[in-house]
């Protein structure tokens, strides 16, 4: 079956060109981005654990003993001194924490098979998680099936001709063009091994093992080189490793291909399907099929949408994608995605590649929960829990603070002191109190105490940070001190600008936030009575949200003028989306100043980079705007999407891609209030449609269909028992009492 044939897929006509047009596969840990090239084929490798350098203590000891001061700076608006007496007292040393790398490329080369081919074909498979790639030269048709297993964590590779014998070519590692690997040599008669270090004191070292099965013909090592000579088929097996994990990467190679190679191919691909499919499977749309432009390449679509043109299949792929990305990038032993997910061939990447937690981590898993991925979001719990210990060191050497804290980035090491001496982004300790949101979301959705009791401890603690870094303002206020709005800055009416302030919004959103699942999480689990006082004490002495000269929600805890009023960022709708203090019915006016804020931002050039249009959608669905929301998704697909549909900031960064299928899900169920909403902000022209299996909070999964905008059908299941309120157009609100396991039916009222 071909991708054309398929429900969602991506596939093109030619090779990709250069890397952003090249299809990712991936296993959570594993990944590689097949170019399909015909004479040369390149799969540019990835191991999550490929890091530079080792873990440090970056924690800057002048921090404390200046701590008195910069705060004094700041609220005298002495902007400037207080932002260089930070940059020298908080920045960490050295300033940068460490960076991801590629593992290195397998090329195979196809002798004779010189371009152009005939019926050229190149696919990503969203069904099954697999790549191909197909041509013919002459009479003989190759075909190559690609793809990342989660259970044998391997890439599998099959190269297969339709003429007996004859399949030949070679294959070869390398890395940067054979300079940052120390040595590729044979295993055995048809193995090779590269080796090399990651470099960076405390460094790891990895170790990537190929085997080839050739079936007829014959496979041997030649010098660094695995040469394949007139067999019908070929089964290479790769499988790598650092030791960030095993203490003997080699040898846990090793042992993992030989363990592989004792199962057939198709048992190899029958063990990843159903693996794969039992995550992407649990989730199915469906979008007007008008106009229906299936029997075009990927990328031909894609130019049709950035002229105007409408392609609501295209965007139920988009919305696949990201779900296929997210399994492919995030699975339960693997660390969490990053920046590029797990995709990376540089050396140097943008930002490091690493986890940017004052938006982009974050927005990776925003639809882990309801686009119902949620064993893909372990692996950012495990880093959050890694945090903890450097996170404590840093809140008591810096802050003098009880609890942990982290700043705007954290890395492999789970590294807490601040990044860069970038004063827009630098110096705002709320890291670690966004993440452990997550935690509590995924209780929400879940409803498993049993999780929730490891969830409290780590929540509790970044709590405890914020209340003994919370300081008086002299007008009973509690605040935060220094902080930023990440990443914009401020104009002060003495004409002094900055950006260090006392009280960003966003904190005090932040803070609510977490006091309150706190306060929820302990009385669900009975704990701590006194600490829950304590909490409730704080939040009443948090400045409340303010709404502006220009009727917007205040960036600050004053009405500063922002210095850019189109900024990427717009911390100060967090309450908006992904919290939820800003509601078009609880709080209608500071749901309406939220709406002037994001015109205003969006009137200013707001949304140019992919993660902030991916942010923005998700806006829109919390107002119930349905045509703005799809407008979005439309800016998503045409100015911040690349032909092989990976979400560009520009560069390449994955968040916008995750964000944006949260944002579609978000479009078609909303259950933040404790009401599952239906429908609540869809665009006229998804006027039909079907969705299957998206998560609603409270421990029920949501199936539904819908013609000429009203909801046709839903069924409820319940994974615990549950009093439901269910709403949408042409089904009215339905209440009922879910049992256990209980599945219910509603139609047309
Ligand atoms: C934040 C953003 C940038 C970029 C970087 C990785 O700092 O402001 O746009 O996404 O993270």
């Amino acid at each position: 079956m071909t991708a054309m044939e398929q429900k969602h897929g991506l596939w093109y006509r030619e090779p990709a060109a250069e890397w952003n047009e090249a299809l990712p596969i991936g296993n959570g840990r594993l990944g590689a981005m097949i170019f399909g090239g015909t004479a040369e084929e390149k799969l540019q490798l990835n191991e999550d654990s490929v890091w530079y350098g080792g873990p440090r203590d970056r924690n800057n000891e002048d921090a404390l003993p200046h701590l008195p001061q910069i705060r004094e700076l700041i609220m005298d608006g002495r902007l400037r001194e207080a932002e260089d007496l930070a940059a020298m007292t908080m920045t960490g040393l050295p300033e940068a924490q460490r960076h991801y790398l590629p593992l290195g490329d397998l090329l195979l080369t196809f002798a004779d098979h010189e371009p152009p081919a005939e019926d050229y074909i190149r696919e990503l498979d969203l069904e099954h998680g697999v790549s191909r790639v197909s041509y013919r030269i002459g009479p003989v048709r190759y075909t190559r099936e690609m793809f990342a297993s989660y259970p044998d964590q391997a890439i599998v590779i099959r190269i297969s001709a339709d003429k007996e014998k004859a399949l030949s070519f070679r294959a070869r590692f390398n890395r940067q063009n054979w300079r940052y690997l120390e040595k590729s040599e044979k295993w055995g008669q048809s193995g090779l091994v590269m080796r090399g270090e990651c470099g960076g004191k405390g460094g790891s070292s990895f170790c990537a093992v190929l085997k080839a099965i050739p079936e007829g013909g014959d496979a041997r090592t030649l010098g660094e080189h695995l040469v394949v000579t007139g067999a019908d088929a070929v089964t290479l097996l790769l499988v790598a490793g650092t030791t960030f994990r095993h203490p003997d990467p080699e040898l846990y190679g090793k042992r993992q291909v030989t363990a592989i190679s004792k199962s057939s191919y198709s048992e190899q691909l029958a063990r990843h399907i159903a693996d794969y499919r039992e995550l992407y499977g649990r989730v199915d749309i469906e979008l007007p099929k008008n106009p229906d432009r299936t029997t075009l390449p990927t990328d031909e679509r894609l130019a049709l949408i950035r002229k105007g043109e409408e392609d609501h299949g295209l965007i139920a792929t988009y919305f696949q994608f990201g779900r296929y990305l997210l399994i492919s990038s995030s699975r339960p032993g693997s660390l969490p995605a990053n920046l590029q997910g797990i995709w990376n061939d540089s050396f140097l990447p943008p930002w490091d590649s690493k986890f940017t937690i004052n938006i982009n981590a974050q927005m990776n898993y925003w639809l882990a929960e309801n686009c119902h991925l949620n064993e893909c979001h372990e692996p950012l719990f495990d880093l959050i829990e890694r945090m903890r210990e450097p996170g404590r060191v840093t809140a008591r050497v810096m802050y003098g603070c009880r609890g942990f804290t982290a700043h705007h980035n954290t890395d492999i090491w789970a590294d807490t002191a601040p990044q860069d001496m970038y004063l827009p982004a630098s110096y705002w300790p709320m890291g670690a109190a966004w993440l452990c949101l997550h935690l509590w979301e995924h209780y929400r959705f879940s409803q498993d105490r049993y999780f929730l009791h490891r969830a409290y401890e780590t929540m509790k603690e970044a709590a405890q940070f914020l209340l003994d870094y919370l300081i008086e303002d002299g007008e009973g206020r509690l605040i935060t001190c220094p902080s930023v709005s990440p990443e914009n800055s401020y104009k002060l009416p003495n004409g002094e600008t900055g950006v260090l302030c006392a009280g960003a919004s966003m904190d005090f959103q932040i803070i609510e936030a977490l006091f309150s699942a706190c306060i929820r999480s302990a009385e669900i689990i009975g704990r701590d009575e006194a600490f829950r006082e304590e909490l409730a004490t704080a939040l009443k002495r948090l400045p409340k949200p303010q709404i502006g000269k220009y009727g917007q929600i205040q960036e600050w805890m004053e009405d500063y003028e922002e210095m850019e009023p189109g900024h990427r960022h717009i911390s100060h709708l967090f309450a908006l989306f992904p919290g939820e203090a800003f509601c078009v019915e609880r709080t209608p006016e500071l749901a309406e100043a939220a709406r002037t804020t994001l015109e205003r931002r969006l009137a200013n050039g707001g949304g140019h980079t992919g993660w902030s249009r991916a942010w923005i959608i998700n806006f829109w669905a919390r107002l119930r705007e349905g045509s703005k929301a799809y407008e979005n998704v439309k800016e998503l697909l045409s100015h911040s999407t690349l032909p092989n549909l990976f979400d560009n900031h520009p560069p390449f960064q994955i968040d916008g891609n995750f964000g944006g299928t949260a944002g579609i899900a978000e479009m078609l169920l909303q259950s933040h209030t404790g009401i599952i909403r239906l429908l609540p902000a869809l665009p006229e022209e998804w006027s039909c449609g079907r969705v299957k299996g998206l998560r609603a909070r409270g421990g029920l999964t949501v199936d539904f269909s819908w013609a000429e905008g009203l909801l046709t059908e839903v069924v409820v299941s319940c994974a615990v028992a549950a009093s439901c309120r269910l709403e949408g157009p042409g089904i009215g609100i339905i209440s009922f009492d879910g049992e256990v396991g209980g599945s219910y039916t509603f139609g047309q009222s």
